[in-house]
């Protein structure tokens, strides 16, 4: 892909970038994307039905197994060249935040360091009943298992349809949107509110945003350039063109 010379030029020059991730980024590392077909036993269900509280309440057994399925999944994964290509990106530039919608800690494990979670993280439980969080790691018996402190259901600390998200974190990325250079929105369908209104914040406020997907989304024709093509491949390009030593 020829990466437009005033794009590298913008970026060379950008003090301030924000990195808006969705679940195409972790496509390449072997995780299905969450409105992509599920497989086996999940192709039945739709992944908007069973990210709800309702879904929990009327069958928590079958909501925490999707999700056990999905963990046993990234576990094996490992961070693709998109993910490692947004560490180095996060080393070059003086003021730069990467936000994610994604609940599987690739980003991290890849090395980036200042990391927005808009939807939590699938490692950690919480407690259905009064939200206290659970350390990442806590092996309990039950499918759900209980809350050892009060008893109620546990459910991953993610965040479903319907549900508030994180106060600081949404915060710190509004901020970020409106008070960036440039704007990358990489391997997100930017259908999904408060996260999709992100990249109109940076249009608002004159930033460069640049899409990233090999897929149109409702963002490609108001996006200042458009990448097409996978994450993996177009994101090490990207930064090779702008950073190349
Ligand atoms: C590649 C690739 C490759 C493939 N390289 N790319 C304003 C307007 C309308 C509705 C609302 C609104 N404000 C709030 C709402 C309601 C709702 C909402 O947005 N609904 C929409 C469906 C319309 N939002 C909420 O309820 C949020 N809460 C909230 O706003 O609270 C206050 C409030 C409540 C109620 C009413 C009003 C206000 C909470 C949203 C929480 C979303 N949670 C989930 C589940 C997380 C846990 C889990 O993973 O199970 O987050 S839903 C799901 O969608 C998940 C994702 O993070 C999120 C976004 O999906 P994403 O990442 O974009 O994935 P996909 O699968 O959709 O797309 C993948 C993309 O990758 C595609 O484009 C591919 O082409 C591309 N791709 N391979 C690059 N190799």
């Amino acid at each position: 892909m020829d990466i437009p010379q005033s794009l590298i030029d913008t970026l060379c020059t950008s003090e301030r970038v924000a990195v808006l991730t969705g679940a195409g980024i972790s496509a390449e590392s072997g995780i299905p994307t969450f409105r992509e077909a599920q497989t086996g036993l999940w192709a039945q269900y739709n992944p908007e039905e069973l990210a709800t509280p309702g879904a929990f309440r009327r069958n928590p057994r079958l909501v925490w197994e999707w999700y056990q399925w999905r963990r046993g999944l990234v576990a094996k994964a490992q961070p693709n060249p998109g993910h490692l290509a947004l560490a180095v990106m996060e080393a070059q530039v003086a003021d730069f935040t990467l936000i994610t919608q994604n609940v599987d800690g690739l980003h991290q494990r890849a090395g980036s360091r200042n990391v927005l979670e808009l939807h939590g993280n699938l490692t950690r439980d919480k407690c259905f009943e009064r939200g206290c969080v659970l350390e990442a790691g806590e092996q309990l018996a039950g499918s759900p298992p209980r809350c050892p402190h009060c008893g109620g259901y546990l459910r991953p600390d993610v965040v479903w349809f319907g549900e508030s998200l994180p106060e600081e974190a949404l915060h710190c990325a509004l901020q970020a949107s409106q008070n960036t250079q440039v704007f990358l929105s990489v391997g997100t369908s930017a259908i999904v509110h408060p996260a999709a209104s992100l990249p109109e914040y940076a249009l608002g406020v004159g930033a460069v945003v640049v899409e990233i997907n090999p897929a149109e989304t409702p963002l490609t024709q108001r996006a200042t350039y458009v990448l097409q093509g996978p994450a993996g491949e177009v994101l090490p390009q990207l930064v090779r063109a702008v950073w190349p030593d």
